[in-house]
């Protein structure tokens, strides 16, 4: 195991790393499906999803491979709806894939119930939700290493036009803040962030039932490692009310018993536009769009502040706007605000000192609940917390991602360090004679378990950014 910084440091561990990067790269170019996108897992997700495309292509920028970093921004905008919204889901153009992924592509409907010119474009089924906006993040990471201006010209349009579809059609209020309408949107699924959310949707026995016979995610992988019948009971049960309302923005915003002003969602937004404002830089754009952009920045800094921030536990609280009422449950969301650079210091200051380097949150150490990684993606003292389930604790390589770069944009180099140590050693397992990194989907705080499926893709983009 790579253990600590001075390891790091040694000729043996920069070999280490050397061949981690290496063997990083060779999963992505297993998962990349010929001439398209690359697949997080063909096992366990054989289809193109949203941020992971996003984190591959930022692992790929850094390990040099710009053409296919761009192929992959460029395959993932092209799911892009007429209304901007870009899906979580593009389903693999071979329709045998269904058979390995629920819900599939018929579940979603939008075909038959969006109007084709907003909806998804010809000839490509998506899903009809999005996902964190990481896009304009990996666009920018990769013009840092070439600028291709015929490339951003082909894809800032689309960006803009996604970052706008979230602040208007996601935002009514204008107030800075898109909200989600789905847990999958949030990327990080079984939050305990949204069980109070989905404990008072009515879903029934039968519904429950019919997931029970349907879902596959919990067949390769085993079912205490993944979401509850219940909870994918409600996953289903918000896809056929959208389809009901026919995806119809203003019938989803008013109707939608799931509404959420992601504070994790927003901060990459927040994060999106800046990059988004640094490619229009680049490609001399109107001065009108990028006062916009900044518009847009500007409003979304304020509602961290007023709408958001609680002084009384000194982090960010999501709002739950169906019911009017903020939702506090302490995860791994209170430090995505640090990759944005939304908290003032002092409110850094709080995040780093009184939760992150807190025993009983999330610092290694065996006060309250022992853990010895980091980081747990919910608080070790929330009573949702479970080690071993999905995003209900294990630590994941992408919020590990954001969270360094947050530490490290307020000078916590310190425990930066610590995280990405943590991060590597999970991912550096040397088994003899064997393969030996696998890149694990998630992993136990605990005892380094590692949980879903291996040979994930986001693991292995984002340990190849890491090795710098
Ligand atoms: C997981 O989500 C999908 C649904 O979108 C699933 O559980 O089937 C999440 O970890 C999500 O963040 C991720 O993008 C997706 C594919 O890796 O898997």
């Amino acid at each position: 195991m790579l253990q600590n910084s001075k390891d790091m440091n040694s000729s043996t561990q920069r070999d280490d790393l050397e061949r981690l990067r290496t063997e990083a790269y060779q999963v992505l170019k297993t998962n990349r499906q010929p001439g398209s996108a690359t697949l997080p897992s063909p096992k366990q997700y054989p289809h193109q999803w949203n941020w992971d495309s996003a984190f591959i292509a930022i692992g790929l920028a850094a390990y040099g491979d710009l053409d296919g970093a761009q192929a992959e921004i460029q395959a993932l905008l092209a799911g892009q709806w007429g209304n901007g919204m870009l899906p979580h889901i593009i389903y693999h153009p071979d329709l045998k894939m269904d058979e390995r992924y629920f819900p599939n592509r018929d579940d979603w409907g939008v075909r038959f119930f969006v109007n084709t010119t907003d909806g998804p474009p010809q000839g490509i089924d998506t899903s009809g939700i999005t996902q964190p906006p990481v896009a304009a993040i990996a666009v920018e990471a990769i013009l840092k290493k070439r600028i291709d201006l015929p490339f951003l010209e082909t894809v800032y349009p689309k960006l803009y036009r996604y970052h706008q579809y979230l602040l208007t059609a996601r935002d009514p209020d204008q107030e800075g803040l898109a909200f989600i309408l789905h847990p999958w949107e949030s990327g990080l699924d079984n939050s305990p962030r949204w069980q109070p959310l989905l404990d008072a949707m009515p879903v029934s026995p039968e519904q429950v039932n019919d997931v029970r016979q349907r879902r596959l995610d919990n067949k390769g992988v085993s079912g205490w490692q993944r979401p509850t019948d219940e909870d994918y009971a409600c996953y289903i049960e918000l896809i056929r009310r959208y389809r009901t309302y026919r995806y119809d923005p203003v019938a989803l915003g008013r109707q939608c018993p799931f509404l959420v002003q992601d504070v994790a969602f927003n901060a990459i937004l927040h994060r999106a536009n800046a990059a988004l404002l640094h490619i229009a830089d680049v490609l001399q754009r109107p001065d009108a769009e990028k006062t916009t952009i900044q518009a847009w920045r500007a409003r979304t800094a304020t509602a961290f502040q007023n709408k958001l921030w609680s002084a009384a536990d000194g982090r960010y609280l999501d709002f739950d706007l169906a019911h009017n009422r903020p939702i506090n449950q302490n995860t791994i969301a209170t430090f995505i605000p640090l990759f944005a650079q939304l908290p003032s210091p002092e409110q850094a200051d709080l995040l780093v000192q009184a939760h992150l380097k807190n025993p009983r949150e999330y610092w290694p150490g065996d006060v309250g609940r022992e853990s010895r990684l980091l980081i747990p993606t919910t608080s070790k003292n929330n009573p949702l917390y479970l080690p071993y389930n999905y995003w209900r604790g294990p630590i994941w390589i992408n919020t590990n991602w954001l969270v360094i770069k947050g530490l490290e944009n307020y000078g916590y180099h310190a425990e930066a360090q610590r995280v990405r140590q943590d991060t590597l050693s999970l991912l550096y397992n040397p088994i003899p004679n064997g393969t030996p990194w696998r890149f694990w989907e998630y992993f136990d705080p605990t005892n380094a378990n590692v949980f879903g499926t291996d040979g994930f893709s986001w693991s292995a983009a984002l340990a190849i950014e890491l090795c710098g």
